[in-house]
C-alpha cells in the first residue's frame, strides 16, 4: 500500500524516529547503509532507496520504514563540500542526515540495537566492514552495488534486491531497480516531491559520469537512470522551468574539488577505505587534487620545512595511526592541457608489505599503465620510510574500484 507522499526532510524526520523507536522500544528496523568513504553516491543511493521503499513498503517488508544511514560521524559531513552544495537543493541541512552519531554508543550497540531486530541493506558496497560488520554482518538482507563482488551477501535475499552490476554510479542501479514502483506512486500532487528526490539522486550520477560525458564510466544503466530522473524533474511545473543539468553538474563538481580550506590530514581521511587481507591492513585515500597540490598544502602547514618531508611524514603518521601495512593515495586532476589524469602513491610500512608492494608493482603495472613519476620534487627528502613509490597511472579508467582488488590480490 502506498503511503501519503512527503518531502525528503519529512521522510528523514520519520526515519530518525523509526531508528529511535528501534533503540527505545525494540521495534524492528531496516537500515540502508552506504560505504565507509561516504561519498555523494553512497549518500544519494541510500536516501533514494530508503525513500522509495518507505513510500511503498512491500507487504512482507521487515519494517515499514527504511532508514538511510550515512557511514560516518556527523562532524565529518563538513569534510564534504559537495554535500553542503547539494543539500539546499532538496531543502535539507546537514543536521537532517542520519549518521553513525545517531546510533547508540559503540560499547552498547549490541544490546541497544540488537542484531535480530535489524535488517541491513548495503548500497555502494557489498561487504559490511568495521565494528558494524562484526555485530550485524549476519543481518545483511539485500544489496545494490557497483563494486567487485565479495560474496558476502547471501544469494537469496527474499524481499530485498541482490544486484551487483557495473555502472558509473550505484544511484543509477537504485533508480532503475525502483522505477516501476516509483511510477506506481507518482501523482500530480506528488510531482514536487518526485522532482526534489530526482534532482538529489541525479547529482551523484552526474558527478560519477562527468555529466554522462565520460566514455569510460558511463554505462547504459546510467543513461537510463538519467532519463528517468529528468522525466521526474520535467513533470514538476516549478523545477522544470529552472533546472539546467549542466549548470547543476558544474555547481556540485566544483564544490567537490573545493578542498583548499581543508587540512592535509582531513584531505587524506575524507574519501578513505580500508581492507584486511591475510592479516595485513590496506588503506586507500582518493583525492581530487594532484600531488603537487598536496605538497604545497603540506609546505604551508609546516613552514620552513621541505614540503616533501612534510607530505611523507603526514602520510606515514596517517598510516601508522590506522595500523596499516600498506597505504595508497590515488589522486585525480586535470592537466594543464585539460586532460584527466591520475597519480598513485604506495607506501609500505614493513618489509613484508614492501615485498607485497613490489609484487603489486610488477603484476599491475601493465593493467594500470604505471609510469614513474617525475620525482624531482620528492628527491630532497630526508624522510625514509621502508618503501614509498609514486607513479602516473596512465590507464585512467581504473579507479579505486579496480586498484583495491589488485592490491588485495597481491596481499593474498
Ligand atoms: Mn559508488
Amino acid at each position: 500500500m502506498a503511503l501519503p507522499r512527503v518531502s525528503l526532510q519529512t521522510f528523514l524526520t520519520n526515519a530518525r524516529s523509526a531508528l529511535r523507536s528501534a533503540t527505545e522500544h525494540r521495534s524492528d528496523v531496516t537500515l540502508v547503509i552506504g560505504n565507509e568513504s561516504a561519498d555523494l553516491d553512497s549518500l544519494t543511493s541510500s536516501v533514494l532507496y530508503s525513500y522509495l521503499r518507505s513510500a511503498k513498503p512491500s507487504p512482507r517488508a521487515f519494517s515499514q520504514i527504511h532508514v538511510p544511514l550515512l557511514n560516518i560521524r556527523r562532524a565529518d559531513i563538513a569534510l564534504r563540500p559537495e554535500f553542503l552544495a547539494l543539500l539546499p537543493h532538496a531543502d535539507l541541512q546537514s543536521k537532517d542526515l542520519i549518521t553513525l552519531s545517531d546510533l547508540p554508543e559503540e560499547a552498547n550497540l549490541r544490546t541497544s540495537l540488537s542484531p535480530e531486530k535489524t535488517h541491513w541493506i548495503l548500497v555502494d558496497h557489498n561487504s559490511l566492514q568495521g565494528s558494524l560488520g562484526s555485530i550485524y554482518r549476519e543481518r545483511v538482507a539485500g544489496v545494490i552495488d557497483h563494486h567487485e563482488e565479495e560474496n558476502k551477501v547471501p544469494s537469496d535475499t527474499g524481499e530485498e534486491p541482490r544486484i551487483i552490476e557495473r555502472a558509473g554510479s550505484c544511484t543509477s542501479l537504485v533508480t532503475n531497480y525502483c522505477r516501476e514502483s516509483w511510477d506506481s506512486i507518482t501523482t500530480n500532487e506528488a510531482a514536487e516531491y518526485d522532482a526534489q528526490i530526482a534532482q538529489f539522486a541525479l547529482a551523484s550520477i552526474l558527478v560519477d559520469t562527468t555529466n554522462l560525458q565520460s566514455k569510460v564510466k558511463v554505462t547504459p544503466s546510467d543513461e537510463e537512470a538519467v532519463k528517468t530522473l529528468e522525466m521526474k524533474i520535467a513533470a514538476d511545473a516549478q523545477l522544470s522551468t529552472s533546472f539546467d543539468r549542466t549548470g547543476f553538474f558544474n555547481e556540485i563538481s566544483r564544490a567537490k574539488s573545493d578542498i583548499g580550506s581543508l587540512q592535509l590530514h582531513d584531505i587524506l581521511r575524507k574519501d578513505y577505505k580500508e581492507w584486511v587481507e591475510n592479516g595485513h591492513r590496506l588503506g586507500i585515500s582518493s583525492i581530487v587534487k594532484p600531488i603537487s597540490f598536496l605538497l604545497q598544502k603540506a609546505g604551508e602547514e609546516e613552514a620552513e620545512t621541505n614540503p616533501a618531508d612534510c607530505l611523507l611524514r603526514a602520510t606515514e603518521r596517517f598510516a601508522q595511526d590506522r595500523h596499516l601495512g600498506l597505504y595508497a593515495m590515488m589522486t585525480t586532476s586535470t592537466s594543464t592541457k585539460g586532460e584527466f589524469q591520475r597519480e598513485l602513491m604506495i607506501k609500505a610500512l614493513t618489509e613484508d608489505d614492501a615485498h607485497t608492494a613490489r609484487k603489486f608493482a610488477n603484476e599491475a603495472s601493465g593493467t594500470l599503465g604505471l609510469e614513474d613519476w617525475d620525482t624531482k620534487e620528492m628527491d630532497n627528502t630526508s624522510e625514509n620510510s621502508i618503501w614509498t613509490k609514486i607513479w602516473w597511472q596512465r590507464n585512467i579508467e581504473h579507479s579505486r574500484k579496480r586498484v583495491a582488488p589488485l592490491l588485495r590480490e597481491a596481499m593474498k
